[in-house]
């Protein structure tokens, strides 16, 4: 207990030390993280004085769902946009975030917070992407990669992309992946060396009587990871978190719940639905322009999630049950409507008709 309590203020204090570039952003834009209309902000946002203008494309940016050695397996030299094995498949749909914010014991030094006491929901939209598991890292056994992303909107799913703000950098309330991996760079060998380990060592099995249907759950936790410190200060790591917007508790910013070490995760999949659900209760700090704050609030959450298979971006379906062994294989899509392109070919493709559209 002792352990996981140091591991979890470790990891707090990585995400104070890692996250404030995000928070910076998610304060320059203003509200943006809501698209609810209540807002009279544009979409064109601005810093305060004006240098700086982000004109919202609503590009959905799902790049960092795949831990990144998915990209030794997925992108073929030379040929960008080429299908590959390990592509996975998406699934797009409404999810809910559910949360208690409670004081922790007050004291001379600190008089508690100025959080809501009631309990919170927040209405947002997400993407899964579930893909197979690549051949390395040899030390991960799950038989499937899941990552999740959710952002606030009170948009329909058919809005999904335009829902989705390209200018808030910290949009995703949620962002999570059952394996974490990072690069490290290690003095001694002058060396970056990368590793991954199961974040949730996922149980899969049939759901009850139905054969086309699994179950999997789980716990999240990273607390076995060697050396948490650097690895969660390493680039693209900090990604994975889930927080609560810093509107909520006045004037003390975000809630940050890093690595959810102890939060449960289960669900349930078949080849056109995925349900998900989270839940925890942890310690969580707060981050916002002017630093950490000593300030630390109890957060018991729960985030529901039902998506549906995204044809029109996934190169790949989802055979459940349907093979000998494995409850869960992976082929690739035979739908002639499958328009598919690889995130970064479909970024590049962006890039260039967007600069095709500032010529013209
Ligand atoms: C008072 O609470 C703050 C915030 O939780 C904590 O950092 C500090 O150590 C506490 N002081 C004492 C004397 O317990
Ligand atoms: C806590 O409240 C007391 C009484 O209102 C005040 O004197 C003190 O400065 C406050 N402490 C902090 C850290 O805000
Ligand atoms: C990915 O490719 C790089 C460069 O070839 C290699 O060093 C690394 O070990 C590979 N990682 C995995 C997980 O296969
Ligand atoms: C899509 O979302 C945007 C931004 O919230 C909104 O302005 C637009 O009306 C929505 N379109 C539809 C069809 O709901
Ligand atoms: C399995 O199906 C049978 C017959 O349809 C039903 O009686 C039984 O309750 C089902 N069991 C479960 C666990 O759903
Ligand atoms: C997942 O866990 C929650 C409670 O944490 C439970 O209500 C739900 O039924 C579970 N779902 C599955 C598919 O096991
Ligand atoms: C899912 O499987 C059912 C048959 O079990 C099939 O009718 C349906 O088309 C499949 N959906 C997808 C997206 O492949
Ligand atoms: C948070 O508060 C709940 C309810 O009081 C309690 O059960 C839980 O143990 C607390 N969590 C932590 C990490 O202290
Ligand atoms: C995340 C993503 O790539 N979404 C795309 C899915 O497909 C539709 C239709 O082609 C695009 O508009 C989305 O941008």
């Amino acid at each position: 207990m002792a352990t996981m309590l140091l591991c979890q203020s470790i990891v707090l204090i990585f995400v104070f030390l890692s996250i404030p570039a995000g928070v910076l952003s998610r304060r320059g834009n203003g509200d943006s993280s809501s698209d609810s209309g209540t807002s009279s902000d544009s979409d064109d946002s601005s810093f305060s004085g004006g240098t700086y203008v982000c004109s919202d494309d609503h590009k959905l940016t799902t790049t960092g769902l795949q831990p990144s050695y998915y990209l030794n397996y997925t992108m073929v030299a030379g040929d960008p946009g080429a299908y590959t094995d390990w592509n996975g498949l998406y699934f797009q749909g409404e999810a809910s975030f559910d949360y208690v914010i409670r004081d922790l014991p007050t004291n001379k030094t600190y008089n508690g917070t100025d959080c809501p006491k009631d309990p919170g929901s927040i209405r947002m939209l997400g993407i899964a992407w579930v893909g197979p598991r690549t051949p390395t890292p040899p030390n991960l056994h799950n038989p499937f990669t899941l990552g999740f992303q959710a952002w606030q909107s009170d948009n329909s799913i058919v809005n999904i992309t335009y829902s989705y703000s390209s200018c808030d950098t910290d949009v995703n309330l949620l962002h999570l992946k059952t394996t974490v991996d990072w690069r490290e760079y290690v003095h001694e060998t002058n060396r970056d060396v990368e590793g991954a380990i199961d974040a949730v060592v996922l149980n899969v099995a049939q759901a009850g009587n139905d054969s086309h249907e699994v179950q999997f759950e789980g716990v999240y936790d990273v607390s076995g990871v060697r050396s948490t410190q650097t690895i969660f200060a390493s680039d693209g790591i900090h990604k994975d978190q889930i927080h609560i917007p810093a509107e909520t508790c006045s004037t003390m910013g975000d809630i940050l719940i890093g690595w959810p070490s102890g939060a449960m995760l289960n669900g349930t999949m078949t080849n056109d639905t995925l349900t998900l659900s989270i839940s925890g209760t942890t310690i969580a700090g707060f981050g916002d322009l002017n630093g950490p704050h000593d300030e630390q609030v109890n957060v018991t959450f729960s985030i529901t999630f039902t998506g549906t298979y995204d044809s029109a971006n996934s190169s790949q379906v989802l055979h459940v049950g349907a093979s000998d062994q494995s409850l869960v294989s992976f082929e690739k899509a035979t739908s002639a409507a499958v328009a598919w392109a690889s995130p970064r070919w479909l970024l590049i493709l962006s890039l260039v008709v967007a600069t095709r559209i500032a010529y013209v």
